[in-house]
């Protein structure tokens, strides 16, 4: 027995690419599941994981249900601790820890102007000033975290630069993370095409 996960497309949904991270940065066994956004896949697979209405979600091996990224992240972490998804040091955990909420919960307006989509990079993206101001915190809080924290707030960096990198915003404090080649191992086996920002989709 082992985890199921119920994802999206990871290349169009930030939270699945987030949720898949979990595992695969971190070698922690899954049976993955993927379903469409948008098509009747998704609440048809999400049924088998009930209450749960968002992917990702997870079934640990006894059924028990857990959804939302960061209970997803808490939940492993818990169970693998040999797996190093926080940080040992006490003062870098509460860091990343802080990292990871604030991309969970903050964002919004990054997160609506600049749509998730790996599989494109945006020809017009004029970033209007909730964006801007976006992008100002995410410099603040990454240059306060330093590099190796921001790296270690699982499997939560790296979508938000994927947003960054598809709509061609430079991104003024680019950080690396612990795992920058996870997401453009699969993600790049398609083209990446340059198309216009307006009318794009993801989430
Ligand atoms: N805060 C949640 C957000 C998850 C979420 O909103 N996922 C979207 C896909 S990107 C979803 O499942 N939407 C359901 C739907 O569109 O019916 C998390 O961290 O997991």
């Amino acid at each position: 027995m082992t985890y199921d996960l119920a994802i999206g497309d990871r290349a169009y949904s930030s939270w699945s690419l987030r949720g898949w991270l979990l595992f695969d940065a971190f070698d922690i066994a899954v049976k993955t599941h993927m379903a469409r956004l948008y098509t009747d896949d998704l609440p048809q697979l999400l049924a088998q994981y009930h209450p749960a209405k968002t992917v990702p979600t997870m079934r640990l091996p006894d059924g028990t249900v857990v959804s939302e990224s960061l209970a997803i992240a808490e939940e492993l972490a818990t169970r693998h601790p040999e797996a190093g998804l926080w940080p040992a040091d006490p003062k870098a955990r509460a860091i990343a820890r802080t990292l990871a909420a604030e991309m969970h919960a903050g964002f919004t307006a990054l997160r609506s102007h600049c749509p998730m989509n790996l599989r494109a990079s945006y020809t017009e993206c004029q970033p209007p000033e909730a964006v801007l101001a976006d992008l100002a915190r995410l410099e603040t809080i990454w240059a306060w975290a330093g590099p190796k924290p921001a790296g270690r707030a699982p499997g939560c960096v790296a979508p938000i630069r994927r947003r960054m990198c598809s709509s061609r915003l430079s991104p003024p404090a680019l950080q690396p993370t612990t795992f920058p080649s996870a997401p453009r191992r699969w993600s790049m086996s398609a083209p990446i095409l340059p198309i216009p920002l307006s009318g794009a989709g993801g989430r």
